[in-house]
């Protein structure tokens, strides 16, 4: 095989069939030799005891030679599949996962993070892992890699994917209760479908500095604000009714085709209500621009800007640590917490604080300032939340309407 196109799977699997193999032969060897024995030595054959061993050299150096060649060549199979595991492709594409109890997060080198490990289809994939807290362990039995992820150092696996589609991601070190939880999934996409989320920042501000050069920002807004255009908010996730220059109306979703005749040729079909004064932009930018605007256009979507609540707190692991029934675990019961009084160890002395929205933001993101009376100072700090996230999570915990025990 073409060194650039190792992969992590067939030298543990073939490692893997060797041993079994082997270890299959010996067992059906020994039933049988075991067997026969059996009926050939029988004590009813043999009623008295009998011994003519002499010694026998060949014999014994065959049967010693054999073996010892047998397990040295397992342990050939077994070392090259592990060097090649080691072996980290010069070209892989590197980036960094984190472990904490009990959710993995992984970031890329132009800072990009995701709860979800995406990668190229095709690449050799680098990862370095770092843990905050205890011993995890980084498993995707699909690739056939395994590696420990310790406080304090980092570690590395490689694999490559082969084909597109999602793969689990497991710890797996046991690592207190909420253990089972921390799952994630490496999502494998064409390079090209990748180099779109990868670069999704850059594009957006490409896009929005070449609509603000064209002037398209004069008719449109960005914010739901009426303008002389529809506004651009929700592009794509809503639907608008058209007038046909025949005067006969339909409605429409925004999909490319629809996308790019609405900037070329405006006054084909118009928004309803709108006057026909858009100019039409053929000619006055390259398609590379054109597929700009419309790949930004048709990522604005409102459920993608409105993050669920309930959802991160599943994600993060809050669960494994907090319940919503009243009961105890790692860190108080979240039902009622909203507008409770919360009695916390602060700077050195025992303070009391109503549980109003900037104090559940302080929780999260910076726990150790204030760590509620009668627990250990064991959250994690939360801090790589989005700003949207984190909201979306306050307005979670604000809704667990109830009786606060602690
Ligand atoms: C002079 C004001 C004006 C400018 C400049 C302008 N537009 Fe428009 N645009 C409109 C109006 C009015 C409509 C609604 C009537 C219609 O469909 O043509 C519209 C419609 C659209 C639509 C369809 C909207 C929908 O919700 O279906 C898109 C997409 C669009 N414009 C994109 C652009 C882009 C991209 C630019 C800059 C390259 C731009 N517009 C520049 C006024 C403008
Ligand atoms: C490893 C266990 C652990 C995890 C995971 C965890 N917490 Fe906590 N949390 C605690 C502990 C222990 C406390 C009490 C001590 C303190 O205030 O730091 C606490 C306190 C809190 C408080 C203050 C409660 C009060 O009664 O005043 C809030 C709010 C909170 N956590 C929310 C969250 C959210 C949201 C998440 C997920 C993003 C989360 N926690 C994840 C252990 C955890
Ligand atoms: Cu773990």
């Amino acid at each position: 095989m073409n060194a650039d196109a190792r992969n992590t799977i067939d030298k543990v699997d073939a490692t893997f069939f060797y041993i079994f193999g082997i270890s299959a032969l010996m067992l059906l060897g020994i039933t049988l030799c075991m067997v026969w024995f059996a009926y050939r030595y029988h004590h009813s054959r043999h009623p008295e005891p009998m011994s003519d061993s002499k010694g026998h050299p060949l014999i014994e150096i065959v049967w010693t030679i054999i073996p010892s060649l047998l397990v040295l060549s397992m342990f050939w199979y077994g070392w090259t599949s592990f060097t090649n595991l080691r072996d980290i492709p010069e070209d892989a594409f590197a980036l960094k996962a984190t472990a904490r109890m009990w959710s993995w997060s992984f970031e890329y080198e132009n800072g990009l993070t995701s709860d979800r490990l995406r990668v190229p289809t095709g690449q050799a994939i680098e990862v370095s892992i770092e843990s905050l807290d205890v011993l995890h362990s980084f498993y995707l039995p699909a690739f056939r890699v395994k590696r420990d992820a310790v406080p304090g150092m980092t570690t590395r696996v490689w694999f490559r994917p082969e084909q597109d589609g999602e793969y689990n991601l497991f710890c797996a070190e046991y690592c207190g209760t909420g253990h089972s939880a921390m799952i994630s999934v490496v999502e494998a996409m064409p390079q090209e479908a990748f180099d779109r989320w990868y670069n999704q920042k850059q594009m957006a501000q490409q896009a929005l500095e070449l609509m603000k050069k064209q002037g398209c920002l004069g008719c449109h807004s960005l914010d739901g604000a009426v303008s002389v255009g529809p506004t651009f908010q929700n592009f794509a996730g809503r639907e608008r009714t058209l007038v046909l220059p025949d005067a006969s109306k339909r409605t429409q979703l925004a999909d490319r085709a629809y996308t790019r005749r609405s900037i070329l040729e405006p006054r084909a079909e118009l928004v309803e209500h709108l006057p026909a004064i858009m100019p039409s932009f053929q000619g006055r930018m390259s398609d590379e621009e054109l597929e700009m605007i419309v790949d930004w256009l048709l990522a604005q979507r409102q459920e993608d800007q409105k993050p669920d609540g309930a959802k991160i707190f599943a994600d993060k692991g809050c669960g494994g640590c907090h319940s919503f029934d009243g009961s105890k675990g790692l860190g108080p019961s979240l039902l009622g917490v909203f507008g409770h009084e919360a009695r916390v160890q602060s700077e050195g002395a025992l303070r009391t604080f109503i549980a109003d929205e900037a104090y559940l933001r302080e929780s999260i993101l910076n726990p150790k300032a204030a760590v509620v009376e009668g627990y250990a100072p064991l959250m994690p700090e939360f801090s790589d939340l989005s700003t949207a996230e984190l909201d979306a999570l306050v307005e979670y915990l604000k809704g667990l309407k109830g009786e606060h025990r602690h």
